[in-house]
């Protein structure tokens, strides 16, 4: 069996991460979409590194871990390694952490940061600014930003996906709101005979394109629909 899982914010809610477009999906009165594009990022760019800064520091706390969805995707893998791809559009490293191998996160990762001259990536926990020197070439200042990918930016790995979702036997997506494509249109691009399985809090706009909606919490929802597969 071919799996394809696509994850969102909501897989990491219960770990702490809030989401983007929940009550709380607003960062000192910006959306999301006003922060996290080029253009944001050429105009003001001290602000946006804030933006960035404040969640990196939140994803190395302490207390940020994976919960038990990450961890029951990270254990199927073990049992599905050669045909198991898991796309993420979190940025945060709760996958990684849990253990999942095969994992390819579509909107980049922000415990790295990328030259936008070279375009080398390397790993980064600190804060990023306009004077942050570049560790390889450090008469280089303010060329890194965090290695996410922004609105009107090309997600990484599209190839890729593609050729895994449109060989599918089950497609699992999980706590994405299904509005920021192109992760939002996967689900259509899925084989006929492809079981599509969605679970989320509520409903989406592409809810009607899945042959199974199941309503709840990742963290409950997940482990009982892995158990389920194998049974
Ligand atoms: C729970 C839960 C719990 C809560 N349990 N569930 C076609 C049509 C219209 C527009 C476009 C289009 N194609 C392209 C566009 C433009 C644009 C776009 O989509 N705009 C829309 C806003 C309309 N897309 C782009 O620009 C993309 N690039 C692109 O398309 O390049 C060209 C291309 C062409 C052809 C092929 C390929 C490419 C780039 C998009 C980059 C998005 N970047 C961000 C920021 C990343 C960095 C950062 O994190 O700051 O990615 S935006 C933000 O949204 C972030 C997320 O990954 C992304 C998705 O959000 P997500 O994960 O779904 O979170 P939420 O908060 O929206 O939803 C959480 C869900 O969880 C909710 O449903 C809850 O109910 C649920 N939930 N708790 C279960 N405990």
């Amino acid at each position: 069996m071919k799996v394809f899982v696509l994850t969102g914010a909501g897989i990491s809610a219960e770990s702490g991460i809030p989401t983007f477009r929940g009550i709380n999906g607003l960062w000192k009165g910006h959306r999301v979409e006003d922060v996290a594009t080029p253009a944001a990022f050429t105009k003001n760019p001290e602000l946006v590194h804030e933006f960035y800064n404040e969640r990196r520091r939140q994803f190395l706390q302490k207390n940020i871990q994976p919960n038990a969805a990450h961890f029951a995707l990270a254990e199927f893998e073990k049992t599905h390694a050669d045909d198991f791809l898991l796309v993420t559009q979190n940025i945060d490293p709760l996958h990684f952490t849990a253990g999942s191998r095969n994992v390819l996160p579509m909107h980049g990762q922000l415990l790295e940061a990328r030259c936008t001259v070279t375009g080398k990536v390397v790993p980064w926990t600190n804060d990023l600014s306009v004077r942050t020197a570049d560790p390889e070439n450090p008469h280089r200042i303010g060329n890194l930003r965090p290695n996410v990918v922004w609105f009107g930016e090309m997600p990484l790995g599209v190839q890729r996906i593609q050729e895994a979702v449109q060989n599918a036997d089950l497609f699992l997506a999980i706590g994405t709101s299904a509005v920021v494509y192109p992760a939002a249109g996967l689900v259509e691009q899925t084989p006929a005979n492809c079981k599509r399985v969605e679970i989320n809090l509520e409903e989406t706009p592409k809810s009607d394109a899945f042959t199974e909606t199941i309503r709840g919490r990742a963290s409950i929802e997940v482990p009982k629909f892995l158990s389920r597969l194998q049974a």
